[in-house]
């Protein structure tokens, strides 16, 4: 009895008119944030998609092969906020938080990312904040991608607004790798030893997964060099 009154002494101190406006304060601009979101991402897409479609013209191939994006969940962005040690508040979410919107362009080849990444890189509406290129510099357990983070314009009703999108670009094989490297590393209660063994199963199919790559490129070139 003494601990519902404390219950409901506590619910109503914190659920009260006050909390109720703070809630729908943070809950709408946040809904219209992730709304921005998902327009940079389209922009974006569309520059993917219109680039394909020139080099599918010009040189009879498309170098993408998959546009996959995501906006990330508000669970997600709650544990980068921990993570980050940030506070919640959506100018501290969008000042440090860059993969909010997030894309990745599947490319046939690996000198495709680079053409493609440079074609995205010098329009005049693209500013470049911050590049990873884990193709060149593989992290440790395999990893490779190019990451690049990118200011777009988006463009409103009244306003125009500059938005950070997360692009992610890599061949069939590296998505192949890093997609099951991805289910696997969540299988939990290994033992050290067979997490180890794991590791370096999966750093081998990496380096296997990294030689197809050069192995399909040096077809190609054979290929239009015999054109
Ligand atoms: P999700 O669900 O894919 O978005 P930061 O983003 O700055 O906090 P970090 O590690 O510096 O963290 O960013 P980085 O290196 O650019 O990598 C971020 C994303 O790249 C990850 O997103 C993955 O998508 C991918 N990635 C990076 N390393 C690996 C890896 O070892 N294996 C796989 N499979 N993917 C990787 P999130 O946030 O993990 O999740």
């Amino acid at each position: 009895m003494k601990v519902e009154r404390l219950d409901n002494l506590f619910f109503n101190r914190i659920v009260n008119e006050e909390f109720i406006k703070k809630i729908k304060e943070d809950t709408i601009p946040l809904e219209t944030l992730m709304c921005y979101y998902r327009c940079a991402i389209m922009e974006v897409e569309t520059k993917f998609k219109v680039l394909n479609e020139q080099f599918s013209l010009r040189y009879d191939q498309n170098p993408i092969e998959t546009i996959k994006t995501r906006l990330k969940s508000e669970e997600s962005i709650l544990k980068k906020i921990k993570k980050k040690k940030l506070s919640y508040s959506l100018k501290e979410i969008e000042e440090n938080i860059f993969d909010i919107a997030g894309i990745r362009v599947i490319c046939s080849f690996e000198e495709d990312i680079y053409l493609l990444a440079d074609c995205l890189l010098k329009q005049d509406d693209i500013k470049l904040i911050e590049m990873k290129d884990y193709i060149k510099h593989p992290k440790d357990n395999g990893y490779r991608s190019l990451h690049l983070i990118v200011e777009v314009p988006i463009f409103l009703q009244n306003e125009k607004r500059i938005m950070k999108v997360e692009v992610q670009l890599r061949t069939i094989a590296m998505d192949f790798w890093a997609s099951l490297e991805h289910k696997l590393r969540y299988k939990k209660n290994l033992s050290y030893d067979i997490s180890k063994e794991i590791s370096e199963d999966l750093l081998e199919c990496a380096a296997i997964s990294r030689m197809l790559d050069h192995k399909m490129e040096i077809i190609r070139h054979r290929i239009s060099e015999n054109k």
